[in-house]
């Protein structure tokens, strides 16, 4: 099968380009079933912010307060009527819902307001898909895609089967819905196909960083909250910043030079609330760099108001969980202090006193971050303090070739070194000393 543009979810335009072409953003009205009044403000404030980076702007909202949306209609029979006549006088392009619409659902929104509809799963896909920019990250959003499609067609296809069957349900139609069923799967195979060689290749990479003594820490967080703009401060990587939501969907991985230590930092894709399992599926090699690292940096934005910001760790703190890092530990960075007031800042402090508070735009905090991730990485390595006889000359060559902030001076019986050592490089240093004279081995305590 050929290579084909992924397709974005709910228009065929693929590129950014081409949008900016058209006349302004598309014209959209939200609807909405929340479970809470208080959040209203937060939540609609995200799915507009999600919206805007899709290219469409909010003209009208509708809000309903239930516990859970009408199973058929998704809003109530009163609210749905209210949608109705908005959308007869607004015209807008689409209706856009924050929540997740069954197949059900969203045909009968569709046939009842005679507008595209779609959910909030379709448009985080469709805005995965307008940022993919490398082949994996394409054949990512490719996959998650049709994952999306075919269990919404699997829906479909339970929804005319306890319409029992028999008349109206034979036909064409339903060889139909099989046969597109079997060609998504195929589909769905060859990109799993692909997307595991892919894989196997940055593997090759990873392993070689995995081999590097070097801790590996992990940028993640919520969509936004600036973990690019960090990597950049921290490392000039380059990576591309937006005020725009998924604007990283690839990881990239820099060294960053700590005085005589070096960690690898990697900055990957953001986080949100209800990400769409499809999603967090297909990109789960790409979270292997959050998976595997030894620190994960919780970066958080501190403009946002406690209470979204403690939803939106909230969020982040599971699809940790679900990606297999939930037991990585975490140091928690709160970014964009240069935006808060002297008040805002003193209960940030209070609130988070763990907290590392930096500003990725004004450089404020970060040496107060580097000194923490310079602790891990000393942390992660052994303190020697040893003689080595002058015979053995090559044993301080070791020393040199892998240990830190080494110490070195002349013994009448050797030569003194204190070093930091990895810990495989210790153990093999002090087995070399014991085999050869025995007494010259102490070790322990940290040196200068
Ligand atoms: N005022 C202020 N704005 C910041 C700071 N850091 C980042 N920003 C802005 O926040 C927006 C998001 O920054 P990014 O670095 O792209 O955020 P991200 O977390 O990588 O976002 P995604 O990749 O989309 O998940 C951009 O408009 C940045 O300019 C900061 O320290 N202060
Ligand atoms: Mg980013």
């Amino acid at each position: 099968m050929g290579e084909r543009e992924i397709q974005r979810t709910y228009r065929g335009r693929a590129t950014r380009e081409e949008d900016a072409e058209l006349d302004g953003p598309e014209r959209a009205v939200v609807a909405a079933v929340y479970g809470q009044k208080d959040d209203d403000e937060s939540r609609l404030a995200e799915f507009g912010a999600l919206l805007d980076t899709a290219g469409a702007e909010v003209v009208e909202v509708v809000v309903q307060h239930r516990d859970r949306p009408e199973p058929r209609t998704y809003l109530g029979k009163g609210r749905l009527e209210e949608l109705q006549l908005l959308v007869g006088d607004l015209e807008p392009n689409l209706v856009a819902v924050d929540g997740e619409l069954t197949a059900g659902q969203q045909r009968h929104l569709e046939d009842r307001l005679k507008k595209r509809v779609v959910d909030r799963t379709g448009l985080i896909l469709d805005i995965f898909a307008l940022h993919a920019s490398t082949a994996e990250g394409k054949l990512q959003v490719e996959l998650a895609q049709l994952e999306y499609s075919y269990s919404r067609q699997e829906g479909l296809w339970q929804h005319l089967e306890r319409l029992g069957g028999g008349v109206g349900t034979r036909g064409p139609g339903e060889t139909q819905l099989e046969s597109d069923r079997r060609m998504l799967r195929t589909r769905m195979g060859v990109l799993r196909r692909r997307l595991a060689d892919v894989a196997k290749s940055r593997d090759v990479m990873r392993s070689r960083r995995l081999a590097s003594d070097a801790p590996r820490i992990a940028l993640a967080g919520y969509t936004n909250a600036g973990k690019s703009s960090l990597m950049n401060a921290l490392t000039g990587a380059g990576v591309s910043t937006a005020d725009a939501l998924f604007e990283t969907l690839d990881s990239t991985t820099r060294a960053l030079e700590l005085g005589p230590h070096r960690v690898l930092l990697s900055d990957t894709v953001g986080f949100v609330r209800d990400l769409p399992h499809e999603l967090v599926e297909a990109f789960a090699s790409t979270l292997d760099e959050v998976r595997d690292a030894d620190l994960i940096l919780h970066v958080a934005d501190a403009t946002e108001h406690w209470r979204t910001r403690d939803e939106q760790a909230a969020a982040v703190e599971r699809t940790l969980d679900q990606i297999g890092a939930g037991d990585v530990p975490r140091l928690r960075v709160l970014n964009k202090v240069d935006a808060c007031d002297a008040e805002g800042r003193a209960d940030l402090g209070h609130e988070n006193s763990d907290a590392v508070l930096v500003s990725a735009r004004t450089g404020e905090g970060l040496d107060g971050l580097r000194a923490r991730l310079l602790e891990v990485a000393r942390g992660r390595l052994t303190p020697v303090d040893v003689l080595i006889p002058y015979a053995r000359g090559e044993l301080v060559s070791s020393v040199y070739a892998s240990g830190r902030e080494i110490e070195q001076e002349a013994e009448p019986e050797g030569t003194r070194m204190r070093a930091l050592l990895p810990e495989r490089a210790a153990a093999i240093l002090l087995a070399d000393l014991r085999n050869g004279s025995s007494s010259a081995v102490e070790h322990g305590g940290r040196p200068g």
